[in-house]
């Protein structure tokens, strides 16, 4: 059974719970991160020397970095519907996976700190910002949508799991009247709030 560190509100953690749930991979799962500490103890640095989660260990083989994880998984024991084996498709999840981590993410943490973790820390420019910065990321999101219920392919892969878990926070901590009208968007969000791993692994981990 493949071993995971991490705390279940970090959206990096959140994505794999999330894919294994999906795929109904079974996993054991210690806490480690913010105030569980373990991440700079000897043996996790070992594992790990950036002292961050989520960490993962599957048959004495370790990695990190949460997208990383989640192609080993897949790749191992997730079939082709998640991480498409043509080369053209795969580069599709793949380019949706970088951009998750490379441009929404930025963001969505400033909204994520401002409004749920760490209120009183941010200035409300900062956060009036990043909302509006986020809003025309997703709003590309919303794009790539039109006429198609999944990001990348005929069903959910890999794209929807690094940018579902962040999907999340968008629609919990920024309100309508701050987000354009987003049918497209809106209605994939309502496809991943109906799967039972996003329920139990995303929505029902409180914001903070
Ligand atoms: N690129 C890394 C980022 C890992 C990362 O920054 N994780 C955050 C949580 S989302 C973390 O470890 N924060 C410090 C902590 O929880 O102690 C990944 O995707 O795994």
């Amino acid at each position: 059974m493949i071993q995971i560190w991490g705390r279940n509100n970090s959206h990096n953690v959140q994505k794999v719970l999330w894919f294994c749930g999906e795929i109904g991979l079974e996993f054991k799962r210690e806490d480690a991160g913010l105030e569980f500490g373990r991440v700079r103890d000897a043996d996790m640095l070992a594992r790990n020397p950036n002292a961050v989660i989520p960490t993962i260990e599957d048959d004495g083989f370790v990695i990190w970095e949460s997208n990383v994880i989640l192609r080993h998984l897949a790749r191992k024991y997730g079939g082709a519907d998640f991480y498409p084996e043509s080369v053209e498709m795969r580069t599709e999840v793949e380019r949706w996976m970088d951009w998750q981590q490379t441009t929404l993410l930025s963001p969505m943490t400033t909204i994520f700190w401002g409004r749920a973790r760490a209120p009183d820390k941010f200035p409300k420019s900062e956060i009036d910002e990043a909302v509006q910065k986020a809003e025309r990321l997703w709003q590309i999101v919303s794009q790539r949508l039109e006429g198609r219920s999944w990001v990348a392919g005929e069903h959910l892969s890999l794209a929807e799991v690094s940018i579902g878990a962040l999907a999340w926070r968008w629609f919990s901590l920024v309100s309508e009247k701050e987000r354009a009208p987003n049918d497209n968007l809106e209605d994939w969000f309502k496809a991943l709030c109906a799967r039972p791993a996003y329920k139990e692994h995303v929505m029902a981990v409180p914001l903070k």
